[in-house]
């Protein structure tokens, strides 16, 4: 009792789907979360996050070549439908560095694209306008996953193979060591290995134990706007894709939206950037204004036939790291604690391979993906320790 052989510390998707990933080898894991589940403070609350191939780096869409047919596996586990296939539209500005690479990228892996010019993405998606230099990649086979069914299917597929999950119960100190003892509110807990996922939570949680990473939580707002009764069809799932749009300067914001899904006649529009906060003071005071400006001359100048003031604002939190790559690797002098964390905004549709990287690193096997690009070192070594 209270002895395992992973702890891991946070239940938002990275930690559920970690936990999920390492009881399926036959260990004996623990999963903590400060708050009672499920919970809308960090960042996997929420109806909905894209998913798609498209990306500029290539690591990442060889690792989203795995993730997809994972999600899958998933669905069939947890019997509950996690993925609609309504694709997803990545917009930029013509001739863009990020643009080729993105298709270079997308080639590596032979995965179905197309490239659109401005005239062509009006015919197709007749509800947006944009501009002569514009440009987007389709991804045919990208789309929505229903975020908070996913978090509890990983958590219920969990508890049926033995895992435990405690929740409510936040962790008030690491003592490292060959086994690592966790204290928590309510207990105290030995454990060969252990997995910190904690999200905005993971800057003091790393620096407990002596590593200091550079991890910036910001607020996102996240806006849904009132399509007109004339267009409301049109922002559906059957016709209307996912969306992110990069083309920033000017008037564009950079931005990302959804098909209408979880608020009847209301698609999401969101900014891609926010203030700087503290986790534990998410809505309080902070200006941000700014971020609702930009957002609504991305939807006045784009997106035909929305309100052009927000019916609901809710809030999520990205924990950022200066290169937007999370860190996924060892502790520098503990190895038998792993950092999961700085998924910087783009880490939920990637779970299911974070949680396969994260157990190969706590069984120490081989890496099925790149990791160099997630290295604790990679900005200034040892600076962090
Ligand atoms: O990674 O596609 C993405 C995304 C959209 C909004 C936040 N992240």
């Amino acid at each position: 009792k209270g002895v395992y052989d992973v702890i891991v510390i946070g239940a938002g998707i990275e930690g559920s789907s970690s936990a999920y990933n390492l009881v399926k080898q036959g260990l004996r894991v623990l999963l903590l979360d400060q708050f009672p589940l499920p919970h809308s403070r960090g960042s996997s609350h929420g109806q909905s996050r894209i998913t798609r191939y498209v990306y500029e780096d290539e690591f990442y869409v060889r690792m989203m070549v795995d993730a997809f047919p994972l999600w899958s596996r998933l669905e069939q586990e947890s019997g509950v439908e996690l993925f609609t296939n309504c694709g997803v539209l990545d917009i930029r500005r013509g001739g863009c560095p990020g643009m080729r690479r993105a298709l270079d990228a997308l080639r590596a892996h032979n995965i179905p694209h197309e490239s659109l010019s401005s005239p062509e993405l009006q015919r197709r998606f007749p509800v947006l306008t944009t501009g002569q230099g514009d440009v987007a990649i389709w991804d045919p086979n990208g789309g929505l996953l229903r975020a908070d069914q996913a978090l509890r299917a990983f958590q219920t597929v969990f508890k049926q193979l033995g895992g435990v999950i405690h929740d409510n119960e936040p962790v008030t100190s690491v003592t490292p060591g060959s086994q690592v003892v966790i204290a928590t509110t309510k207990s105290v807990y030995t454990s060969a290995n252990v997995v910190f996922a904690a999200g905005p939570w993971s800057g003091p949680l790393c620096a407990s134990v002596g590593l200091h990473l550079p991890l910036k939580p910001i607020r996102i707002s996240v806006f849904y706007w009132r399509a007109s009764d004339d267009y409301r069809e049109m922002y559906g799932s059957s016709q209307f894709p996912c969306f992110i749009d990069s083309r920033g300067g000017g008037s564009h914001f950079h931005t990302y939206g959804l098909p209408i899904s979880e608020y009847p006649g209301l698609v999401k529009v969101c900014p891609h950037e926010g203030p700087s906060i503290d986790p534990d003071d998410r809505d309080k005071g902070t200006d941000d204004s700014w971020t609702e400006e930009g957002t609504l001359a991305t939807v006045k100048s784009t997106f035909k036939g929305l309100a052009t003031t927000p019916s609901i604002r809710e809030y999520c939190i990205y924990t950022e790291t200066p290169d937007k790559h999370p860190f996924l690797d060892q502790h520098p002098r503990f190895p038998n604690i792993i950092v999961a964390a700085g998924f910087s905004g783009h880490g939920f549709k990637l779970a299911p391979v974070i949680g396969k990287a994260v157990t190969e690193l706590v069984l120490k096997k081989v890496p099925t993906y790149n990791m160099k690009p997630f290295k604790i070192d990679r900005f200034e070594p040892r600076s962090h320790l």
